[in-house]
């Protein structure tokens, strides 16, 4: 990925650009942070310019009364993005170590958009972990067996924002790193984050009775720095998620398990579906993959096909 930059980089308004961080992006204007951490809203040099949370980038103070400009986004280690309406890509977030997927008992948790943030972690080369939270409310059984994450090798912590169990695990989980925590609505997100970071006072709220749903309370995401270094991006809930569209022959990549046996499989370019001497689906048979994951697996390769197919 390369430098973006939209035109002369210093202009007679504006001092020379210096390095900064977008810690909020909403739309035509970002927050970026400067080396003291000072926040600046900042105009967007150009409409090619799409900064988003984590980004690295150039601005430029104002020198007499117009705003402040950021003028360029360095290239981005990686980027968290998913398909948008209009069958494009759109970008969630970038420079991400580590993924927080969160579930709770309410709302109801889905186990197959907890596989789909995990693809996307594995497919953007971040860490990632499942945070169940909401222990005190009791387990998730019913819907989602954490135990499922925790066979391929994924942590999975049981938290409680209410009670504080769990919460000195996830700030281990998260020093030194830029994670981001994502989930649905209502999961409690912004809760945890609010007990783990003293003086920081997010909104909350609460599930609504009526649908069992969160209410969307979060709007932006937004960068937190952690007391003992490293920082957390929170994020609003969504109620579903996908990774980009790519290739249906890479989705296996995207599935740890699967991807650990495909050369076992009789043919290269095996697809783990409907062919012969799959070592994959014989791990499926004989218990070792889970039949939930490779399920998922398959929806997400159906998936891909019909957006691609869109595009
Ligand atoms: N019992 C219990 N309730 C919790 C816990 N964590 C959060 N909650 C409650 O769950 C509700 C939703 O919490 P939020 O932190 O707003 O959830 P969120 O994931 O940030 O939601 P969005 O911003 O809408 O994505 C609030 O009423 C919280 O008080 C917990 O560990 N236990
Ligand atoms: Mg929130
Ligand atoms: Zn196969």
């Amino acid at each position: 990925m390369s430098v973006r930059s939209a035109g002369p980089e210093s202009t007679t308004t504006h001092a020379d650009p210096e390095p900064g961080r977008v810690v909020a992006a909403f739309g035509r204007h970002v927050l970026v942070e400067d080396a003291q951490r000072i926040r600046h809203r900042c105009m967007i040099a150009g409409r090619r310019l799409r900064p988003v949370c984590g980004d690295r980038v150039r601005w430029a103070r104002p020198t007499d009364q117009s705003k402040a400009l950021l003028v360029a986004i360095e290239p981005r280690h990686n980027e968290l993005a998913r398909p948008s309406r209009r069958g494009q890509t759109e970008v969630l977030a970038a420079n991400i170590d580590q993924l927080l997927g969160v579930v709770a008992p309410v709302p109801q948790p889905d186990p197959y958009i907890v596989d789909r943030y995990l693809a996307a972690a594995e497919l953007m080369d971040a860490e990632a972990c499942v945070i169940v939270n909401k222990s005190d409310l009791g387990d998730t059984a019913a819907t989602l067996d954490p135990d499922e994450f925790k066979q391929v090798g994924y942590t999975v912590l049981k938290t409680s924002a209410d009670t504080g169990t769990g919460l000195e695990p996830l700030a281990t989980l998260m020093a030194g790193k830029t994670s981001i925590i994502v989930g649905q609505s209502g999961v409690g997100k912004s809760s945890l984050l609010n007990a783990l970071i003293p003086g920081l006072e997010l909104a909350i709220d609460a599930v609504s009775d009526a649908t069992g749903e969160g209410k969307h309370t979060t709007t932006a995401s937004v960068l937190h720095h952690l007391s003992g270094g490293g920082e957390i991006i929170d994020s609003p809930g969504v109620r579903d998620f996908a990774p980009p569209t790519m290739e249906a022959g890479s989705v296996a990549s995207a599935f740890r398990e699967i991807a650990a046996l495909a050369d076992r499989c009789r043919f290269s370019d095996c697809m783990h579906l409907k062919e012969p001497d799959c070592a994959v689906k014989a791990a499926v048979e004989s218990g070792v993959i889970s039949a939930r994951r490779y399920e998922s697996y398959r929806r997400l390769v159906r998936l891909m096909a019909e957006l691609g197919s869109r595009a």
